[in-house]
């Protein structure tokens, strides 16, 4: 059934300066814009940022702004479906590209969204993470998780550039976004996680009597096991099916962190992959190789270090280009919408 309602035109000026003064408005001509019929109505539209565009524009950050001056040096990926200066990629997601030149150093600090950054170029940085130092090295996915302190570091030569993805949009909305700075950490003598606890594949530190689980035990996920594990289950899985390994807390088998999840996903060559409408928001990063997605009837053409977004329920097909598979990190808001008892998949049409 679909009523025709009301609009704010329909209703008197005089009435409609009234219930202004009261500081209230009539909901029922708003009602469609809230909840359209059967399905969202995005705002966030589906885009590409070339790392080729994009590089030149940090590098020429790094002249004009010192990270003194910047606390982080990020250009925001901007979603063109909100306008100019959207501090928002898709969805509730923020994305952001971060460089660092080597010696440079950005401060500690600590804030209520989480982050978590995905390796572009270069070596020799790291990030230190509540004392844990991560070094970053290409494709890693490194968490910040909400309330972590964190401090970057360059020892190395050359622009260490990295993607950055946080929940700030939602914390925003929230009024619960704010952060907190201190002096830089002085990191812990040894390697992360992913070389020390949970260097094999299922297994984890023994449970002792009264040991808590750390809520985040793992802020590093090196690119060389994830590409390891896509390779592995690419041999194995029929052509057309999705290759895919989600990011998760080793302990616990969850979304590693509470609102943003990852998925990195390989097309093998000359493959399609046609996943069904999701309900979530989508931004993919290129790690390894090229292809092409069309999203919504619109085609990007990518290639590493590219970026795109998908917004909600989003008519979506990847093809992967040239003589090597694809490799790609998708970053999507699949664990908040589960913690909200919704997330949907809908068949194609
Ligand atoms: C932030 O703290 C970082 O710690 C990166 O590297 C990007 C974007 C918005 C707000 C805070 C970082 C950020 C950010």
């Amino acid at each position: 059934m679909s009523t025709n309602l009301g609009t704010m035109e329909d209703l008197p000026l005089e009435y409609r300066q009234a219930v202004e003064n009261a500081n209230t408005t009539p909901l029922w001509p708003l009602m469609r814009k809230a909840l359209p019929h059967d399905t969202p109505v995005p705002q966030s539209k589906a885009c590409l940022w070339a790392y080729d565009t994009i590089r030149p524009l940090l590098l020429r950050a790094g002249e004009l702004t010192p990270v003194e001056k910047a606390e982080r040096r990020v250009l925001i990926l901007s979603d063109p479906g909100r306008g100019k200066g959207a501090m928002r990629v898709a969805g509730p997601i923020f994305c952001g590209m971060q460089l660092l030149l080597p010696g440079e150093k950005a401060p500690a600090h600590r804030h209520t969204p989480s982050a978590a950054r995905i390796v572009v170029e270069g070596e020799g940085a790291y990030t230190i993470v509540n004392g844990e130092k991560c070094v970053m090295e290409r494709g890693d996915l490194i968490l910040t998780p909400g309330g972590a302190w964190h401090d970057h570091g360059h020892d190395g030569k050359g622009p260490v550039i990295w993607l950055d993805a946080l929940d700030l949009p939602l914390f925003i909305d929230l009024e619960a976004a704010y952060s907190v700075e201190r002096e830089l950490q002085a990191p812990k003598n040894r390697p992360d996680a992913s070389e020390v606890e949970y260097a094999t594949p299922g297994m984890v530190p023994a449970r002792r009597n009264g040991h808590a689980r750390p809520s985040y035990p793992m802020m590093r996920y090196p690119w060389t096991n994830a590409e390891k594990g896509l390779r592995a289950l690419a041999e194995h899985t029929p052509r057309g099916e999705p290759v895919e390994l989600d990011y998760v807390n080793p302990e616990t088998g969850d979304a590693c962190l509470p609102t943003m999840g990852f998925t990195a996903m390989m097309l093998r060559q000359g493959e399609t992959v046609k996943p069904p409408l999701r309900s979530t928001s989508a931004v993919h990063h290129v790690v390894e190789g090229s292809g092409k997605s069309t999203v919504n009837g619109e085609t990007f053409a990518w290639k590493r270090g590219d970026t795109f977004s998908a917004p909600v329920f989003a008519l979506i097909e990847h093809a992967a280009a040239g003589s090597e598979p694809a490799l790609l990190i998708r970053v999507h808001d699949t664990p908040l919408q589960q913690k909200l008892n919704y997330y949907e998949e809908r068949p194609r049409p």
